[in-house]
Order: structure tokens, then sequence, then C-alpha cells
């Protein structure tokens, strides 16, 4: 080996040596898995041109291409052009920055986020056509209307080299979405383990008296020290009756000895947010009663957890969860027929499965309704959220129908409320959600949620334990 290949293969060992410190500083940008993704949708576009404006609800479809998240955004993609990646953003301005922070500016969109031409927002209207000749189709989103106006009154006009056909590069996005890759993995599960953790220390320190409000302190104090920077949703610390409200969020009620907690919670990791809830008891031990309807709804979140695997759709995933829930409502005498869905349908009144990533709650789509819904693959990650709820208002809600119903079913439905009077009364304010984190494997599935227990005995156990934050 002589002198200059050695000196150039120590400066590249050092640069690798650099990259690398740089990318592990910022764990959620990396340039080439944004190039890489842009790369995979261009490569379905043909001698097209991609539109994506960062508006509210294209944010995270606007990011998961660009890695940018400024406001105020707009990126166009053209695979046949020399310049195939082109952004239009908000110039750098002090007096922006004194308000809101810095921006990136032109000079950063093109150094950072790699885009080979970058203009001022205020520009593109003039420049588009420039863009728009020579291309057969624009792709842009149905929804984004103010774009769509925009480009009808190009479009059809005299000028006969702009493109004629507009379609929706939507499904597509979302389709790349769906499907995980390795680095879009790892964040999740960080971000589920750190949920987890938070959840442990949350039980650990519970006791009843403390407010909704102080379980969610000590829960995302343990998020930002373990490197979430904020909650991927708003915390739901639901006690007592409020665990039977499925969106609780207000969590300013102080708890009482004998209360439930349900805690619907996600720590956000470079973007990506976990989904977890977990259902403990504030004093540390279950009642017989509460054991009873936790028992099912746990049974039923591993008995849908268990067949996930490519190939099984999601709503087999929901159904498995159903019926074991089902069949417990009726031990319970929540149900008088276990035939009936709509009966269920009191107490477990949403589809207990959706996909999470970016968004939440996130996109991808359930698949054909008639049938077994989305098949599975190996990289996409959904939540297992059954549950049971046994609030006053589900009944109202059934009054409510009762009012509109037909006579048949009207006395139908009033043959259940008096059926199960008793055991409302038993089991009223109780509820109970367990939700876990499954990846989609080539095998079967992960449990990116495993370490938040769940099993009766292992909560009891760790609520026995101290903690430095009570
Ligand atoms: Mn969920």
């Amino acid at each position: 080996m002589n002198a200059t290949r050695r000196s150039a293969l120590v400066f590249a060992w050092i640069l690798t040596l650099v990259y690398g410190l740089l990318a592990q500083a910022s764990p959620d940008f990396d340039p080439e898995v944004f190039a890489h993704r842009r790369a995979a949708l261009m490569q379905r576009m043909g001698n097209g041109i991609a539109i994506i404006t960062q508006r509210v609800w294209e944010g995270k479809d606007f990011y998961y291409l660009t890695g940018f998240d400024e406001p105020d955004a707009i990126c166009l993609l053209i695979p046949e052009e020399k310049s195939r990646f082109v952004l239009f953003i908000s110039p750098a301005d002090p007096s922006r920055t004194l308000w809101s922070g810095k921006r990136h500016g032109v000079k950063g969109a093109k150094e950072v986020f790699g885009a080979d031409e970058a203009f001022p927002l205020d520009q593109f209207e003039k420049l588009l056509p420039r863009y728009l000749r020579g291309r057969d189709r624009i792709f842009c989103s149905a929804r984004d209307r103010e774009l769509l106006e925009l480009l009808q009154r190009w479009v059809g006009s005299a000028t006969a080299d702009f493109p004629m056909t507009i379609s929706d590069p939507t499904v597509h996005i979302h389709a790349m979405r769906l499907i995980k890759d390795e680095r879009e993995i790892g964040l999740l599960s960080s971000a589920a383990s750190i949920t987890c953790e938070a959840l442990q220390e949350v039980m650990k320190a519970a006791e009843p008296g403390m407010y909704e409000y102080e379980l969610e302190a000590i829960l995302e104090y343990i998020f930002h020290r373990r490197g979430s920077p904020h909650p991927g949703f708003p915390s739901i610390v639901g006690s007592g009756p409020n665990t039977t409200i499925l969106h609780y969020e207000s969590n300013r009620r102080q708890t009482r000895d004998g209360d439930l907690v349900l805690m619907d919670v996600g720590a956000e990791v470079g973007r990506y947010t976990a989904d977890v809830t977990r259902t403990f008891p504030v004093n540390g031990k279950f009642s017989r009663k509460q054991r009873e309807v936790y028992e099912i709804v746990l049974k039923a979140n591993q008995e849908a957890i268990s067949i996930v695997k490519p190939g099984v759709g999601l709503y087999e995933i929901h159904a498995r969860a159903l019926e074991v829930v089902r069949d417990g409502l009726f031990r319970l005498g929540l149900i008088t027929d276990r035939e009936s869905a709509w009966q269920t349908g009191v107490w477990l009144m949403y589809n207990t499965n959706h996909w999470i990533g970016l968004d939440v709650h996130d996109v991808g789509g359930r698949g054909p309704r008639d049938g077994k819904g989305m098949e599975l693959q190996p990289g996409m990650v959904l939540t297992v959220e059954p549950g049971i709820y046994v609030g006053e208002h589900s009944l109202q809600i059934v009054q409510a129908r009762m009012q509109r119903a037909d006579p048949k079913r009207r006395e139908e439905m009033a043959a259940f409320l008096a059926a199960v009077q008793p055991a409302v009364e038993k089991y009223r304010d109780i509820g109970v959600r367990i939700e876990d984190d499954v990846l989609v494997t080539e095998s079967g599935y992960e449990v990116l949620s495993q370490e938040a227990p769940k099993e009766i005995r292992d909560i009891e156990a760790l609520m026995k334990q101290s903690s430095y934050l009570r």
C-alpha cells in the first residue's frame, strides 16, 4: 500500500467517524434516508412532477419525504429533470428569528436537506411553469384545494406543453409509510421502551390521593430524562369514572383509594410515537371485580397479539379480541346474547387496532371493509388495544337509541337494559384498556411494549416497590 493510498484510507476513516458522530448527535436526521424515500416515490412517477405542500394535514408526508419541518414549504420532485428535488421555503429572516426561531433558508435547504435547487416561497407561482413544461402528469394531493385551483388556471390553458392530467400521490406515499424500515423500527422501539419505563415508574410512585396530573408529571419526567422531547399525543390519565372516557385528557381529578387508573400514553422519539395503555389500581391491589374485568381484557389482548403474522388480516386480529371480550361480557352478565354485535358494542365500541409511526394513528388504511382487512406484512407496526368500559354514559347511549328504534328493536333493548342492570351496578366506573405496540416480523411478531407489566401479579409486585419520585 503506498503512502497516498494509505492517507486516503485514513482520511476516509476519519470522515466515516465524524459522520457517525454527527449522525449520532441527531438521530432523527440522516439526509440519505429521505433521499432514498424520494427516489422510491420518483420511480413510480414516470415523466411526472410531484408538488407536495407543507400544510397542516400533509405535514407528516412532507416530513417523510424531505426531513424538512418548517411550516410553509413546497417540494417539487421531478424524476426526469437534472434538478430532481426543488424546495420553496420561507427565507431566513432575523425579525422572524427573533420571534419564532431560526429558519434554514435557501442555503440550508440545499446544504442540510440536499435540495438541488431552493427558492424563497414567494417565487413559487412565478417559477412553477418552468418546471411543469415538458412533464406529462402532475402529482398533487386531492385535498390541496389551493394548489389545485392554481394548477387549474394553467393546465388546459393555451400553453399546450403543460401536463393535462393530475393525480394524487398520497396513496403511494402512505403505502411506503405503512412499511417501516430498520431505522423507523428502531425509533418506534425506543419510543415504546421509554414509554414502558415511564409507566413502570408511575406504577411504583402511585398512591391514593395523588392527582391524575401528578401521575402525568412523573410519566413525562421520565420521557424527557430518557430522550423523548415530548409526548407523541396528549397523555390520557383517567382515574375512577374517568377510566370509562376513551379520550379523557383533562387529568385533573384526585385519585381515591379503590380507583383504577388508565394511562394511554406514548413518548415520541425522532418524530415517531409509541402508543401504550396500562390500567392499574392506584392502591396497588386489584379488587375482585376489577380483576374480573381486567382478566378478560388481558386475555383479549394476548390472544389477538398471538395470531399476528404476515398474511393475517387486520380485521381478523380485531375479531379475535372481540370474541374474547364478548365471551367475558356474557359471563359477567353485561350482555345477554353472544350473537348480538350491538350488545358487545355497548361496552367495547371501537376498532381495536391502528398503525403507529410518524402519526400516532398512522396512515395506510385498514383495507377492504367487507373482507379480512389489510393483510399484515413484515415491517408494519400496529396497536392491539381491546378494552371494556362500564360507564353510565354507555347506558344513556342505548336509551337514546331506543327512542329512535322500531317497536321490536325497542323491546329488545329494554329487555337488555333490565337484564344487565345488576352487573352494571356491580362493575360501574370500571374501565380497562390494555394496549401494546406490535411489530409484524417475517415469522410472526415482536411486542415493542413488553417491558410494561400487564399480568396482575407483575403489576402488583411492581407497585410494592418504592419510588424516588413519590
Ligand atoms: Mn392507540
